[in-house]
């Protein structure tokens, strides 16, 4: 299955709450009036796209319905469809950031389980098909099994990792790394970090003293800081957006297990209500499951025809 089959795929059930919605809704009604316009409403809310972007997506509506942009029910899910589309491609930035001088620096950030170690391994795997050489930090501490996960996908993709043990401290890993990284002339440098460390002030401390290591080795290193999110959290990957915004300023999000949830329409409220691009997409748990998000194929896998 090629990426776009699989993302059609994993949007099924989304579609299922969403876009299936709306067209059932459409031939329920004959005419628009208050009570169809209510129904609208309730499926943008049930589809995760969040209460802004419902509140931003209904005045669109009424304004289409002003401007006779849609004058009958059945004229809503296009309308829709290009409203979602433009929302998605707002802003829309380049995959990757390339440092003038290399090593590039990519943090990645992200609670627990959202998909950051095998992000890193894809990440890594992505860049080495285009020929770059990649090296991985293990600074995800915490676990002796996230430094042999992050080891696994080293073996995998043919990148170097630097690691140290268990427990030991993060910042040193990464300062480590970036050494490792200058001296063999590293095209890519991806860090991962903790999820989860016995307080959220510690791992957000944390995160800033990694950030302040990296800097002073390379002054406009972290060149990227993706945020991990699990798509089939919902609303809940907002709340984290908003969370680690706080603590490190993220500059790309990475949309996971988009494969099999209802709930992606959570990639349009992340657009919507927070300034941060989705830049890639996860669609499983195989090495070429990761994929830059192309915010037109998006909306098409998302409004496909059964
Ligand atoms: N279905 C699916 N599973 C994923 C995806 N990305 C990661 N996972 C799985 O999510 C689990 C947690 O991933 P991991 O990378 O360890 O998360 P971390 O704690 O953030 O580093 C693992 O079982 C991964 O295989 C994805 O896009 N789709
Ligand atoms: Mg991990």
């Amino acid at each position: 299955m090629g990426f776009f089959d699989k993302l059609k795929a994993g949007l099924d059930k989304t579609r299922k709450s969403f876009t299936e919605k709306i067209e059932q809704l459409v031939v329920g009604y004959a005419t628009i009036d208050d009570e169809f316009l209510d129904d609208v409403e309730a499926v943008l809310l049930s589809a995760d796209v969040g209460v802004h972007t419902t509140a931003k997506l209904m005045a669109e509506i009424k304004s289409g319905i002003k401007s006779k942009e849609i004058q009958a029910p059945e004229q809503l899910k296009p309308f829709l469809q290009t409203k979602i589309s433009a929302i998605l491609a707002e802003g829309a930035t380049p995959d990757r950031l390339f440092a003038a001088q290399p090593p590039t620096v990519i943090m990645v950030v992200g609670i627990n389980g959202v998909g950051k170690t095998t992000t890193i391994g894809k990440l890594g795997n992505y860049y080495r098909e285009q020929g770059l050489k990649v090296m991985l930090a293990a600074g995800d501490t915490f676990r002796a099994a996230a430094i042999d996960q992050l080891e696994i996908w080293g073996q995998r993709t043919g990148a170097e990792v630097i690691s140290q043990f268990e427990g030991s401290d993060p910042a040193a890993v990464a300062f480590d790394a970036v050494q490792s990284a200058k001296a063999q002339k590293a095209d890519i440098l991806i860090i991962d970090t903790a999820g989860r460390l016995h307080t959220k002030a510690n791992l957000m401390e944390e995160l800033k003293k990694i950030k302040r290591v990296i800097s002073r080795e390379i002054p406009d290193a972290p060149h990227e800081t993706l945020l991990v999110l699990d798509a089939t959290t919902g609303q809940n990957a907002i709340n984290q957006a908003r969370l680690f915004g706080e603590a490190a300023p993220v500059s790309g999000i990475v949309l996971t297990k988009l494969d099999g949830t209802a709930k992606g329409g959570v990639i349009v409220g992340l657009k919507a209500e927070l300034h941060v691009p989705v830049k890639w997409i996860g669609v499983g748990e195989g090495i070429n499951d990761l994929r830059p998000f192309v915010p037109e194929e998006f909306s098409r896998a998302l409004f496909a025809d059964k």
